[in-house]
């Protein structure tokens, strides 16, 4: 098979002080962090979807990048060339795990049963690579947002028969994810929302979304598969009101209709900021109700209202989501997807490989800066003295829920006047943190 990234070679860690810019500067795979080699920590994933088939189209012109891989668009050999051209990239770059759409992998056909012919026939294509290289699938999906029958939604859609063909297309995503031995399934619900109230009734489609989560949990344990599945909150874009807001809304909904046994959240940082939140907050959300199960690295640009799924950058971002992953025990099922794309000038596969360094460096900085800030100490013990009141007297009643109102109301009549809580330090702590960033300069 031919090489498909001519002259890209494997890319090496060369560190810090390297002007390469095919090496990596700080992601050094094996080394140890907090008491597991970066990898372990990091659980890279490249995703067919930007990285394979997007050329970089929007509304106002065509795509600038080629990615027909050497074969004709729309032809299995194309569905090929792209899983060349894939498990070629991820050894290139020591990426160990891919996730996927279903209609990623292959041309989507007409009839739905020649759609799942050519699954069956990349699935063993891809099955192959997997033994050859060692990669593992982190996650699978369905895209039931692309198709015009999904206008409405899939799980939300007000037309039975388009529900019939989102289960049809969760039943072989979930297929093709057993079969590679996938370990998480995720639900993006990209048109499960709405545009106005004047046509929707909202609780109908919730109790159908629902419902559809809960067969694809029934059949995929069923196949006997162990695996998450997740929920991808978003709050917008596609559809103007989408359900799965942010992680407390989405985790308050698996909570309602009892699928949380079953589902963590997949995290994406720009889903985050498009809600309102950091990224940090939709992590900390998630992590502190047992319910951060991956993540999709990439960011936003905050002077833009949509989803620019950007290569992430930031590095304060990487450390802070890498923080609430390590407090967390680190990523099981998890790991990080990049769901991120080459902006649109950015066409040459020299530019592929740059947004993968960029980004696997910005997260190795991230992972050895949220160790170092733990190590540190400081904003830790601050935390733990912040609320050190709670730890005896009155407060101690507070949080055992022993101290009834009247008893609390009583203390407060006894004082008269309150003192004021301890100083929040935002300043100082934030100037810890550039310590710890840029200490020796
Ligand atoms: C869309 C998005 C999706 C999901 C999977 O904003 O992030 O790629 O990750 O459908
Ligand atoms: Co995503």
């Amino acid at each position: 098979m031919a090489e498909i990234f001519a002259g890209i070679s494997k890319i090496e860690y060369e560190g810090s002080k390297s002007k390469n810019p095919l090496a990596f500067k700080y992601y050094d795979a094996n080394r140890q962090i907090a008491g597991k080699p970066m990898k372990e920590h990091l659980k890279f994933a490249m995703a067919w979807w930007h990285n394979l088939c997007a050329t970089g189209s929007d509304m106002f012109g065509p795509g600038t990048a080629n990615k027909t891989f050497g074969a004709e668009i729309g032809t299995m050999d194309h569905a090929r060339a792209k899983a060349d051209a894939g498990f070629e990239f991820m050894t290139k770059l020591g990426i160990e795990y891919f996730a996927f759409h279903d209609v990623d992998l292959i041309p989507e056909a007409e009839d739905i049963n020649e759609t799942h012919k050519r699954l069956d026939e990349i699935g063993e294509y891809i099955s192959a690579k997997q033994k050859e290289t060692g990669i593992k699938c982190l996650w699978g999906t369905a895209n039931m947002f692309s198709n015009p029958r999904f206008m409405n939604g899939a799980g939300s859609t007000n037309s039975p028969e388009v529900y019939c063909f989102a289960a049809a297309q969760i039943k072989k995503a979930l297929d093709l994810t057993i079969k590679f031995g996938g370990t998480g399934y995720t639900f993006w619900g990209g048109r499960e929302g709405y545009e106005t109230l004047l046509n929707t009734d909202v609780k109908f489609e919730q109790d159908n979304i629902a419902n559809l989560m809960k067969q694809a949990v029934k059949y995929a344990r069923s196949k006997g598969w162990t695996g998450c599945f997740y929920i991808e909150p978003k709050p917008k874009e596609p559809m103007k009101h989408q359900y799965d807001f942010d992680a407390a809304t989405s985790i308050g909904f698996l909570r309602q209709y009892g699928l949380d046994q079953d589902f963590k959240m997949n995290i994406e940082a720009n889903h985050a900021t498009l809600a309102g939140h950091t990224f940090q907050h939709d992590l900390r959300i998630s992590a502190m109700n047992g319910m951060l199960g991956s993540v999709d690295a990439n960011q936003g640009d905050l002077l833009l209202g949509w989803d620019t799924d950007e290569f992430p950058f930031n590095v304060y971002d990487t450390t802070f989501a890498m923080l609430e992953i390590l407090k967390s025990g680190g990523f099981t099922t998890g790991g990080l997807n990049f769901d991120s794309k080459n902006r649109r000038s950015s066409y040459t596969q020299e530019d592929m490989f740059a947004g993968f360094i960029l980004g696997m460096d910005a997260f190795a900085l991230g992972l050895i800066k949220a160790d170092e800030l733990l190590q540190d100490g400081r904003i830790d013990a601050f935390v733990t003295a912040r609320y050190a009141g709670y730890k005896e007297g009155i407060g101690k009643k507070i949080t055992d829920g022993s101290a009834t109102l009247e008893e609390l109301a009583a203390e407060a009549e006894k004082l008269g006047k309150a003192t004021l809580p301890g100083s929040g330090k935002q300043e100082f702590l934030e100037s810890v943190v550039n310590q710890v960033f840029f200490g020796n300069v």
